[in-house]
C-alpha cells in the first residue's frame, strides 16, 4: 500500500485579526473557525499566497495575525490510515486548530512541519481546519526588526494531508557525498513506524538509478507492533559521475519500506577547505556567486516554478557558479533547479538580527535550532548546498553571541558531516565567532557605500583575513541604485555601482585567500524598511531591477566572472 495526498491547496476563507486585543476576546470564535461576527470579515485567498505579497493593497503593510478557515472531507481511500497534516510553510509562525481543537504552533516561516491527526480526522465526517498566521516582527524574532526584507505572512507554500500505510517512514535524511576514491556515498536514515497490531519484519531497500548505474542496498529491519525503529543505511556506490557546476550528474534514489516509498534526486560530491582553498571534489573552486532572495513584484514569496528557473538561469548567464539564498530557506524547489543548473549553494536561517542575550534566550536559541535542523532534514540531499549557514549580521563581536551561536554549529555538524558551516559577519576585525567555528568566514563589507572610501577594500580585508586566519567569502559588497538613473550627482547611479564594482571585483578577487564573491544582490527586492525617495519599499541593490531587466552593471560581473571562470581573474 503507498502513501496517498489530499492536497488543501486552493480556496480557502481569511480575515485579519488583531493579535493582541482580538486573539483574546474573540479567541473562541476564531479558532473554531465561527467566522460569523469575526471582528472584521473573511475574504476569499487561494493557498498558497502571502498576504503583504502587493496584490491586496488593504494588507500590504497588515503586520499582524490572519485567520485561515478551510472546511474539508476526506477521500474513503484515507479510511484506517494515519493521516498526517503537513505545511511546507507559512509565514512566520502560526498555531494550527482542527475543529476547534488545538493542534500546535510552530515558529518559522520557511521549512515545512506537520502534525499527527491519528483518531482526529476520518473520512466521511466535515472538518474545519483554522491557521492562525503571524508576521510582526520584534527583537525577539526571527528575522528580527533590523531584517532588510519582507516579512511575508500567510499560508505561502502548500498544505496536503498524507495518508500512510501501516509501515511507513517517518522522516527520511539522505546526504550525499564523495570519497576521495571517487565512490559515491550515501548516508540515509530513516524512522520507520508499524501502526499495526502485529510485529513485522521488512526489508528496507535504497535504489540508486540513473545514467546507467544500478545500485542497491538493503537491511533487514523488526519492528514491533506500535513502535519506531530508527535505521541508518551507508551506501558506497562505485561508478558514479560526481556532481559539479560544469556536469551536474544526478541520480534517483528511490527508498522503500513494507510497500511504503520516498523517493529523492541526488548527486555526488565533497566539498572540503584545506588552508587558503575551497576544494570541490578535490580540486580548488573559487565560488562566482551573487545573493538572491525569494521574492518578486508580482508574486512575493510564491514564484511559479519557470521564474526560479529563469532566476537562475540569469545568474549563470552573468557566469555564477553560486548562489547565497539570503537570509532563510526558499522554496525546495530553488535547490532542486539548483541541483540540475549546476549552483552551488549557501543557504541559511533567518538568524538575522535580533538581541540574542536578553529574554527568554533559551528558548529563542531553540526556536533557530528548529529552524536550521528543519533546513537539513528538508535540503541535505542536494548536491548543490555545500554552505550551512547559521546566520547573518549578528552582533558577533559580543561573547554572548558566541555562547549563543555555538550550538548552532555543533548542531549544524552532528546532522552533515560532509558540508561547511558558515556565518555572515559585518563585524570586521572585531569577529570572535568566524575564528572558532565557521570553516570558511563569510564577510559582508560595504565600503565605498555604507561607509568610508571603496579604497578601504584592500586593506581592511587583509587585516580581516590575518585576524581569522581562514579563507574568506565575500558575502556581500555593493551598491544601491534605481535601474536607469545615471551620471556623478550622488552615489545612487548605476554608473556609481559600475565603478565600485569594477574596485571590489578586481581587488578581491586577487586575493588568493578570497574562495568566493556574493554581491549583494541579484536582483532588487521588497524592503518596507527603504523608503527614501529612490526606493519606495525596495531595497534598489540588485544587478538585475525587481523586473529582473539588468543594470549595467551585470556585463560588468558577466565579464569578469567569465575570466574568473578561464583562471584568468
Ligand atoms: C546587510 C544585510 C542585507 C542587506 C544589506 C543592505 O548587509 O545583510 O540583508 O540588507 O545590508 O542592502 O544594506
Amino acid at each position: 500500500m503507498e502513501r496517498i495526498a489530499f492536497p488543501l491547496d486552493g480556496a480557502w476563507e481569511m480575515a485579519p485579526v488583531e493579535q493582541a486585543v482580538e486573539l483574546r476576546w474573540w479567541g473562541p470564535r476564531i479558532r473554531s473557525g465561527l467566522s460569523e461576527g469575526f471582528p472584521i470579515a473573511t475574504r476569499k485567498v487561494r493557498v498558497p499566497s502571502a498576504w503583504n505579497d502587493g496584490r491586496d493593497p488593504e494588507l500590504n503593510l497588515f503586520r499582524g495575525s490572519c485567520v485561515y478557515i478551510k472546511d474539508f472531507r476526506l477521500p474513503a481511500a484515507f479510511k484506517g490510515r494515519r493521516t498526517v497534516l503537513r505545511f511546507d510553510a507559512v509565514g512566520q509562525r502560526c498555531t494550527v486548530y482542527l475543529d476547534g481543537e488545538a493542534l500546535g504552533s510552530h515558529e518559522g516561516g520557511y521549512t515545512p512541519f506537520s502534525f499527527d491527526l491519528a483518531g482526529k480526522a476520518a473520512p466521511g465526517r466535515s472538518h474545519r481546519l483554522v491557521v492562525v498566521a503571524n508576521n510582526q516582527r520584534s527583537e525577539q524574532t526571527f528575522p528580527a526588526i533590523s531584517g532588510d526584507f519582507e516579512s511575508y505572512g500567510g499560508i505561502y507554500r502548500s498544505v496536503e494531508i498524507i495518508g500512510l500505510p501501516a509501515v511507513h517512514m517517518d522522516k527520511m535524511l539522505a546526504i550525499p557525498s564523495l570519497s576521495a576514491d571517487g565512490r559515491g556515498e550515501l548516508s540515509i536514515s530513516v524512522s520507520v513506524r508499524n501502526d499495526s497490531k502485529r510485529r513485522r519484519e521488512i526489508e528496507l531497500r535504497a535504489a540508486v538509478t540513473g545514467r546507467g548505474l544500478k545500485y542497491i542496498s538493503t537491511r533487514a529491519v523488526t519492528v514491533k507492533a506500535g513502535a519506531v525503529a530508527s535505521v541508518t543505511l551507508k551506501m558506497r556506490i562505485p561508478g558514479v559521475s560526481p556532481w559539479s557546476p560544469e556536469s551536474p550528474a544526478m541520480y534517483d534514489l528511490a527508498v522503500s519500506a513494507a510497500g511504503d516509498r520516498l523517493r529523492k534526486r541526488v548527486g555526488f560530491r565533497r566539498i572540503e577547505v584545506k588552508g587558503n582553498h575551497l576544494l570541490l571534489n578535490g580540486r580548488p573552486i573559487r565560488l562566482r556567486g551573487a545573493n538572491r532572495h525569494d521574492d518578486h513584484p508580482d508574486f512575493g514569496p510564491c514564484l511559479p516554478d519557470a521564474v526560479i528557473r529563469r532566476d537562475l538561469e540569469l545568474a549563470k548567464s552573468i557566469n555564477c557558479n553560486a548562489l547565497r539564498l539570503a537570509h532563510y530557506p526558499h522554496r525546495e524547489k530553488t535547490y532542486e533547479l539548483a541541483d540540475e543548473l549546476g549552483i552551488l549553494l549557501w543557504t541559511e536561517i533567518p538568524f538575522v538580527g535580533g538581541d540574542v542575550w536578553t529574554g527568554d534566550v533559551r528558548r529563542r536559541n531553540l526556536a533557530l535550532q528548529n529552524m536550521l535542523r528543519e533546513l537539513i532534514e528538508r535540503d541535505c540531499h542536494h548536491p548543490s548546498v555545500i554552505l550551512w549557514s547559521v546566520g547573518n549580521e549578528v552582533a558577533s563581536d559580543h561573547p554572548a553571541c558566541r555562547r549563543f551561536m555555538a550550538p548552532l554549529y555543533k548542531l549544524a555538524r552532528r546532522m552533515d558531516k560532509t558540508r561547511l558551516v558558515t556565518f555572515a559577519s559585518n563585524r570586521g576585525t572585531n569577529e570572535i565567532v568566524s575564528q572558532p567555528f565557521s570553516d570558511v568566514a563569510g564577510v559582508n563589507q560595504y565600503y565605498g557605500w555604507y561607509s568610508a572610501s571603496v579604497n578601504d577594500v584592500s586593506g581592511n580585508m587583509d587585516s580581516i583575513h590575518r585576524a581569522l586566519g581562514k579563507p574568506i567569502i565575500v558575502s556581500e559588497f555593493g551598491a544601491e541604485c534605481p535601474r536607469g538613473r545615471r551620471g556623478r550627482k550622488d552615489r545612487w547611479t548605476e554608473d556609481y555601482q559600475v565603478a565600485l564594482y569594477r574596485h571590489n571585483l578586481r581587488v578581491l578577487g586577487a586575493k588568493r585567500y578570497v574562495v568566493g564573491l556574493f554581491p549583494w544582490a541579484l536582483f532588487d527586492f521588497r524592503s518596507h524598511r527603504r523608503m527614501n525617495v529612490l526606493q519606495h519599499g525596495w531595497n534598489r541593490k540588485g544587478i538585475f531591477d525587481d523586473r529582473r531587466r539588468p543594470k549595467l552593471v551585470a556585463k560588468v560581473v558577466r565579464e569578469f566572472y567569465g575570466r574568473m571562470a578561464r583562471g584568468e581573474g
